[in-house]
C-alpha cells in the first residue's frame, strides 16, 4: 500500500496504515488508477481527488474509520453508487472517500410486517428482486436502479417514478442504523409503525446528504407486488394540457403508478440517441402507468378518455418488453443528454398552477443569457417535478448565471430549487433562495450536534 502523499490535502502520512489497520489492506485504495472512478461523478462535471478510498465491511469498521478520521480532523465523503447528480458524492476538496458498497447484506423479507432490513450498500435492483421474490415491491424506483444504493437513496431522499403513489425515500424508511460524526452508532431498526419516543433520527437522515451520519443499515417498508401493469405513451399539445391530463388521471385512476413527462426537444434527442422512432410525438409526451392485482387497462383507458382531446392516439403496452420499449424514451433521456454534452442539471419543483408557465419560459430565459445553449425538459410531472437540463454553455460563460436565472424563475413561482436530487456542492450557494436565515442556522446547529469535528461531507448543503 502506497503512503498518502500530502498533495493538496495536507493530510499527515500514517493515515493509510491506520485505515489498513481497521479494514485490511485490500479495502484501502490509494493508487490513482484505482481511486479515479470514485473521484468523478456520473456526468463528468464534478471532479476531485482523494488520498484514499476506504471500504469498510461492517458498522464497527465504519465507526472505527470515522473515529480515526475525526481524531485527525480529516474530512470524508460517503459514497454509495456515485449516481448522485449534485456533486455530493465525490471528493471535490480532497476528502477521503468512504465507500459503503460492502455493506450489502439483505435480510430475509419480514412478510408479517411487510418490511425488510437492508445494508446501506444494497443496490436498488437487488432490493427490488428480493422484495418481488417474496410477493412485495419496493416503493421507490428510478433509472439508476442498477447502481444506486439504499444509503445513497436515503441520504438524498430519492424520488423517482412512483412518488405519486408511495412517496419518496423518506416515506419508505421505518428505522435506521447510522454512524455519527464522532463514531457513535445509533440503531433503531425494530420497524415499529408507531413509535413516538422522541426525535425521528431515521427521518432526519433522509435528505441529509451524508452530513449527519453514515447510514449503514435501514429498515424499509414494502408494498404489495402487482402482477398486472399497463403503460401508455400519451401525446399532449402543451405543458398546460399535460398538467390537466395529470390532474385528471390522479383523480380518476385509483391504481395510478406514474405520470412522467418528456418535452419535445428531449424526446427527439433520446429518439436520435436510441436510433428508434417514438410511437407518438407531440409538444409533450407523457408516460403513464397503472398497476394492480387485476388488469388495470380499462381503468387507465377510462382515465385517458376523461382527459378529453389529446394530441393523438396513445401507444399502450401491457407485456414487459413492450412496456420497457416505451419507458426507454423517458428513462433514456439522462444518458442521451450526457452523450450530447456535459449538462447543467437543474431539478426543480413548482406548484401545479405555475408549472406550465415556468416550463414555457425557462428555455427562453436560459437562451437569452447564452444563445449557444439547448434546454431539455423532462421529469415527474405527476408530482410537479421538472428536470431542466442545459447543454452547450459557451466557454468562458459563467455557468452560475444560468443556474441563477432558472432558480430565480423557480422562486418567483414559489417553487423549490431541488425536488429530489438534493443540494450537494452544485446548489449550496443558492440554498438561501428557499431557506431562511433561521432555517440555515438550525441546519448548521444540527450539523454541529451530529458531527462535532465537522468531517462529514463538509462541502455540501450548508458547508461547515
Ligand atoms: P451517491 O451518489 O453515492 O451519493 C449521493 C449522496 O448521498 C452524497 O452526498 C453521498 O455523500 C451521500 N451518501 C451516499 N451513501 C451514503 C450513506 N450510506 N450514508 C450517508 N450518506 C451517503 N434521483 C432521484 O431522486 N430520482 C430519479 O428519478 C433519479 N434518476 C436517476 C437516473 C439516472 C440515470 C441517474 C444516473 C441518477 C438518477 N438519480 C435520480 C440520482 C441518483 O441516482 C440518486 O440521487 C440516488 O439516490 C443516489 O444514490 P447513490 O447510492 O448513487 O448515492
Ligand atoms: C430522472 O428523473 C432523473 O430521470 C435524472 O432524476 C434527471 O438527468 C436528470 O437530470
Ligand atoms: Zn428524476
Amino acid at each position: 500500500v502506497a503512503r498518502v502523499t500530502a498533495t493538496g490535502t495536507g493530510h499527515a502520512s500514517g493515515l493509510v496504515d491506520e485505515l489498513v489497520g481497521v479494514v485490511g489492506e485490500r479495502h484501502v485504495l490509494v493508487d490513482p488508477d484505482m481511486t479515479a472512478g470514485y473521484a468523478v461523478d456520473w456526468t463528468g462535471r464534478f471532479r476531485g481527488s482523494t488520498p484514499a478510498v476506504v471500504r469498510p465491511g461492517s458498522v464497527e469498521e465504519v465507526a472505527d474509520v470515522v473515529r480515526l478520521l475525526a481524531r485527525r480532523g480529516i474530512p470524508l465523503v460517503a459514497q454509495g453508487g456515485n449516481t448522485g447528480m449534485v456533486g455530493g458524492s465525490v471528493p471535490t476538496a480532497g476528502e477521503v472517500v468512504l465507500s459503503t458498497r460492502r455493506l450489502d447484506r439483505l435480510e430475509p423479507v419480514d412478510a408479517l410486517a411487510g418490511q425488510v432490513t437492508a445494508g446501506a450498500g444494497v443496490v436498488l435492483d437487488r432490493l427490488h428482486e428480493h422484495a418481488e421474490a417474496a410477493g412485495f415491491t419496493f416503493g421507490v424506483d428510478l433509472g439508476a436502479r442498477s447502481s444506486c444504493t439504499v444509503g445513497g437513496m436515503i441520504a438524498t431522499n430519492a424520488g423517482g417514478i412512483h412518488v405519486l403513489r408511495y412517496g419518496s425515500m423518506r416515506a419508505q424508511v421505518v428505522g435506521i442504523e447510522a454512524v455519527l460524526g464522532d463514531g457513535s452508532v445509533v440503531e433503531h431498526l425494530a420497524g415499529l409503525e408507531k413509535d413516538n419516543t422522541g426525535y425521528d433520527l431515521a427521518g432526519l437522515m433522509c435528505g441529509s446528504e451524508g452530513t449527519l451520519g453514515i447510514v449503514t443499515k435501514a429498515r424499509l417498508r414494502l408494498r404489495p407486488r402487482f402482477d398486472h401493469v399497463v403503460t401508455a405513451m400519451v401525446p399532449v399539445g402543451s405543458m398546460a394540457a399535460a398538467m390537466e391530463v395529470a390532474a385528471t388521471l390522479r383523480a380518476t385512476v385509483a391504481n395510478l403508478n406514474a405520470v412522467e413527462m418528456v418535452g419535445r426537444a428531449a424526446l427527439d434527442l433520446v429518439a436520435d440517441h436510441l436510433g428508434v422512432a417514438p410511437p407518438v410525438r407531440a409538444e409533450v409526451v407523457l408516460v403513464v402507468e397503472a398497476a394492480a392485482h387485476h388488469d388495470p387497462s380499462e381503468e387507465l383507458a377510462a382515465g385517458l378518455e376523461a382527459c378529453g382531446e389529446l394530441a393523438g392516439e396513445p401507444a399502450v403496452a401491457v407485456d414487459g418488453a413492450a412496456r420497457r420499449a416505451l419507458w426507454r424514451f423517458r428513462e433514456g433521456v439522462t444518458e442521451a443528454v450526457n452523450a450530447a454534452g456535459i449538462p447543467h442539471k437543474l431539478d426543480v419543483t413548482l406548484p401545479a398552477a405555475a408549472l406550465a408557465e415556468f416550463a414555457d419560459h425557462v428555455g427562453d430565459a436560459v437562451h437569452r443569457l447564452d444563445p449557444s445553449t439547448t434546454t431539455y425538459l423532462f421529469g415527474h410531472l405527476g408530482d410537479g417535478n421538472v428536470h431542466v437540463n442545459v447543454i452547450g454553455l459557451a466557454p468562458g460563460h459563467d455557468a452560475d448565471d444560468v443556474d441563477r436565472a432558472v432558480f430565480e424563475l423557480v422562486v418567483a413561482h414559489h417553487g423549490s430549487i431541488s425536488a429530489e436530487h438534493g443540494i450537494g456542492t452544485a446548489k449550496r450557494d443558492f440554498l438561501h433562495l428557499n431557506r431562511s436565515p433561521a432555517e440555515l442556522a438550525a441546519f448548521a446547529a444540527l450539523r454541529r450536534a451530529f458531527d462535532p469535528a465537522g468531517i462529514l461531507n463538509p462541502n455540501v448543503l450548508v458547508p461547515t
